[in-house]
């Protein structure tokens, strides 16, 4: 991944920084009067750009499918010639909370943030409101009755990943009676995208009785904890066997941790992709390469590459258009049996 970031920040230290970072950067703000002034040049309006500051809050690194989708943000501003600032929550709220206070501090011209959990987010974004900077919510989706409180939302359809999910396995059952039992490993609790995986999953899912869904534990997003959970459940007897009943089917809500769980299936001897099916979420490289031997049966697609219609909204918020209250980037599952010989490099 880029080493080149221009600025990427300990949380804490945003709110110190930031001003010599201004001088540093040579980068003012620009006060409300100038975005009134008529058209001018390409070579102004360049200047312009680069006098516009994002302020980006993202979770963590807990994923390749992270650590892609940061890379994305930060080159598609790159690109559009936006300054960023850049601050990793290291997977804390409070952080991402502290984070956009510093860039209100800031006056930021555009927020861009992604909730690493749907509740709590009101006050600050009511703070960001007052001060008349205007948010973009990316990735993850955020749970309130202010829709006031955000420009638009940039990102996945989580419930239509789990109904995907779903409905792979409708169709690789199809004629079968079952009953299947499926053992889930979900995404961090309380974010959009794990109970939009979730729901999306058990409706998909409910168009019939004979999958029964035996057992379901959060494993963070995180491979250490895919790993964690394969060695607790299955350990002791190196058996898929959880409270005494055969697993079927394992659905995990992302990559690293399907690959996580991978590893620890194969050191017990267990063959996933044969003896136990697997469905993931994410198409990151290694998974799809899994889907080629045969050890992973079906990947839903989540895009991380968000970055640039991140920017046209960005753009589109600085030319003082309104944007779509939701963009969802487009899509796809890939699964066994189908050739991806011929498939583009991941990139993550
Ligand atoms: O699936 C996972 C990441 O929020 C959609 O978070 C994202 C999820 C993605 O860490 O790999």
């Amino acid at each position: 991944m880029s080493k080149d970031r221009k600025w990427q920040l300990p949380v804490l230290l945003v709110a110190s920084v930031l001003a010599v970072l201004m001088s540093l950067s040579g980068c003012s703000r620009k006060d409300s009067s100038e975005s009134e002034k008529p058209a001018v040049s390409q070579e102004d309006e360049a200047t312009q750009k680069q006098n516009i500051v994002i302020g980006f809050s993202q979770i963590g690194a807990e994923s390749a499918w992270r650590w892609c989708n940061t890379e994305s943000i930060q080159k598609a501003a790159e690109a559009a010639g936006y300054q960023i600032i850049y601050s990793n929550a290291e997977q804390k709220q409070e952080n991402q909370i502290k984070a956009i206070r510093s860039f209100i501090v800031y006056k930021v011209d555009v927020i861009v943030f992604i909730p690493i959990v749907k509740d709590g987010w009101d006050n600050v974004l009511k703070e960001a409101r007052d001060a008349n900077i205007p948010v973009i919510i990316v990735d993850r989706m955020i749970n309130t009755s202010d829709d006031s409180l955000y420009a638009g939302y940039v990102g996945t359809d989580s419930y239509g990943e789990g109904r995907k999910a779903a409905s792979f396995l409708l169709n690789r059952y199809a004629g079968q009676d079952g009953p299947f039992n499926i053992l889930e490993i979900r995404g961090t609790e309380g974010s959009s995208v794990a109970d939009g995986r979730y729901e999306g999953f058990r409706e998909g899912l409910s168009k019939t009785s004979k999958f029964n869904i035996v057992y379901s534990e959060s494993g963070d997003f995180m491979r250490s904890r895919g790993k964690e959970i394969a060695q607790n459940l299955f350990g002791k007897t190196h058996k898929l066997l959880v409270n005494g009943q055969k697993i079927d089917i394992i659905f995990s809500h992302n990559d690293a941790m399907t690959l996580g769980l991978l590893e620890t299936l194969e050191e017990y001897g267990i063959k996933p992709g044969k003896d136990v099916v697997i469905i993931s979420v994410d198409a990151e490289q290694a998974a799809i390469d899994a889907v080629k031997e045969g050890k992973i049966n079906c990947v839903v697609e989540c895009n991380p590459k968000q970055g640039p219609t991140v920017m046209e909204m960005v753009n589109s918020i600085m030319n003082g258009w309104s944007i779509p209250k939701s963009t969802y980037i487009p899509e796809v599952v890939f699964h066994e049996h189908e050739d991806l010989s011929q498939l583009q490099p991941r990139g993550y």
